[in-house]
């Protein structure tokens, strides 16, 4: 695969930065300006100061792990910092309610023009919307502007690998606003396989006929079948509302299916494996839906439902500053040194499967074919919440994952790993390998101490931190990793 000085794209990574205000106070202004202008975050807030940069170390001496974090690049991060953000300017651009928008339109047409050219889209065809806030506000605005108040919804469980915003309820409590507002049902995996089913998806749709078929995941390592949801869609007169959040960087990259052939909306958050600012993004189809009997044709009316459900039904003013940044994201998204990384994200995650299988752990569905896995840890005596906690202790993050069968999303039984953000920062596949033995020592160790403190996470804990052979040995670990990591650079500004 890559070479890590050929992973790491230059523009990646931030000359040092000097303390400096870029507006040098005049002679006659008044105090409070003065005292504005010279105001900087370390001189002015140190109590805060202090807690950027105590997180700037732990990025840098952890391994990130957490599927959905990536560390964003220095020109997203100076976007985010600009004067963008400084101004209001509800509405679309050329129909704003505030003066003073002139160049901030020009931002908003980039940023929409570069997100359909990222995705090889035809201006005829779709239409974008570059303001959501961030991908929870994006679904909800596309249920709101498709499906009335009670619309049926279906997307995939929660404990299955789908998102909250999918339409999550447990059989007593409606937990997602998807499903306070909406009616949602969720479809399933193959409690063996860990699959999709959709079979069992086809007859569900059947019987509850729903509005929107959610095709999207949280936690779920191989490629959706767009065209099987297509199909079902079509067979029951849904739309399909594809969430590509998770891997919208390993679809413009090319490396994985696109969603955009079988779908009528798309949304994504642009800071998972595209790499960009926190934010979101909906995608809506335009021009002729279909042809009826009559020979009429039926149009798309998606525009204008999406863009209102956004603002003003939703939001208010967006985010200037993110939009600069997503317009810089998808500009970056179509430079052939994005397709290497997003092509090393995919290797590295099937080096970790595969290197983690051959310890003896058990990953849902085989392996990966994207970003992402899940470990399953049942019936080994080590919970997803034991191995998320040893992990962090020795410095690398990940999250507690339900696993197919699993009875409660309190108590699960895997922990979810994903490769965008240690790939960003250079790993390769032989360093995947060191990864994966720090993670097999660790989840022995959490195997040592459970041991000893019995099943309770309160009492692992405690046995963890107070049992001087086991901390010890927690601590020597967590210095290896800690080591390793920061040997790898993290893009951004150097001081924070
Ligand atoms: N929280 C994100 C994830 O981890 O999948 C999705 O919003």
């Amino acid at each position: 695969m890559l070479s890590r000085a050929s992973c790491l794209a230059a523009q990646l990574f931030a000359k040092p930065v000097a303390r400096r205000v870029l507006l040098q106070p005049a002679a006659n202004m008044s105090g409070y300006m003065k005292k504005l202008l010279d105001t900087n975050v370390w001189d002015n807030d140190p109590e805060l100061y202090d807690m950027m940069k105590s997180e700037k170390k732990r990025q840098v001496g952890s391994l990130e792990m957490i599927a959905s974090e990536n560390f964003t690049t220095l020109s997203v991060l100076q976007c985010l910092s600009s004067c963008l953000h400084n101004k209001y300017s509800e509405g679309l651009p050329g129909q704003r309610y505030y003066g003073g928008n002139e160049f901030i339109d020009q931002v908003e047409i980039l940023a929409q023009k570069r997100a359909l050219e990222a995705y090889n889209l035809n201006p005829e065809e779709w239409g974008v919307n570059v303001q959501p806030y961030s991908g929870s506000p994006a679904n909800f605005a596309v249920y709101t502007a498709v499906a009335d108040p009670h619309g049926r919804i279906m997307g995939l469980d929660l404990p299955d690998g789908g998102h909250l915003t999918h339409g999550f309820a447990t059989p007593t409590k409606k937990i997602s606003a998807t499903s306070i507002f909406f009616e949602s049902m969720p479809y399933k995996v193959d409690p063996v396989t860990g699959l999709i089913d959709y079979a069992q998806l086809e007859k569900s749709a059947k019987l509850f006929k729903p509005k929107v078929i959610v095709a999207g995941v949280s936690c779920y390592s191989r490629a959706l079948d767009y065209k099987k949801f297509r199909q079902i869609a079509d067979d029951v007169g849904a739309l399909l509302f594809s969430d590509m959040a998770h891997i919208s960087g390993l679809v413009a990259a090319g490396v994985t299916p696109s969603p955009f052939e079988y779908s009528d909306i798309v949304s994504t958050t642009t800071h998972k494996s595209l790499r960009g600012p926190r934010a979101g993004v909906i995608f809506f189809r335009k021009g002729v839906r279909s042809v009826n009997a009559k020979g009429e044709k039926v149009m798309y009316d998606l525009e204008s439902r999406i863009n209102q459900a956004v603002f003003p039904g939703l939001q208010g003013g967006p985010h200037n500053n993110t939009i600069a940044a997503i317009a810089t994201t998808m500009k970056q998204a179509k430079t052939p040194e994005f397709k290497a990384y997003a092509t090393q994200v995919v290797a590295n995650a099937r080096r970790l499967a595969s290197g983690l299988q051959s310890k003896g752990y058990k990953i849902t569905t085989g392996g990966t074919d994207v970003h992402m896995l899940l470990v399953d840890l049942s019936n080994t005596g080590v919970s997803g919440a034991k191995a998320e906690y040893i992990l962090e202790e020795i410095n690398i993050a990940c999250n507690k994952n339900t696993v197919p069968g699993d009875k409660s999303a309190l108590n699960p039984s895997g922990f979810r790993l994903g490769t965008p953000a240690i790939t960003t920062r250079g790993l390769i596949e032989k360093d995947i390998d060191t990864v994966v033995d720090f993670i097999d020592r660790g989840l022995k160790l959490a195997k040592e101490i459970s041991a000893v403190s019995g099943p309770k996470l309160v009492d692992y804990k405690r046995v963890l931190h107070e049992d001087k052979t086991l901390s010890a040995k927690v601590h020597a670990l967590k210095a290896e990793v800690t080591k390793f990591s920061e040997t790898f650079p993290l893009p951004g500004l150097e001081e924070y």
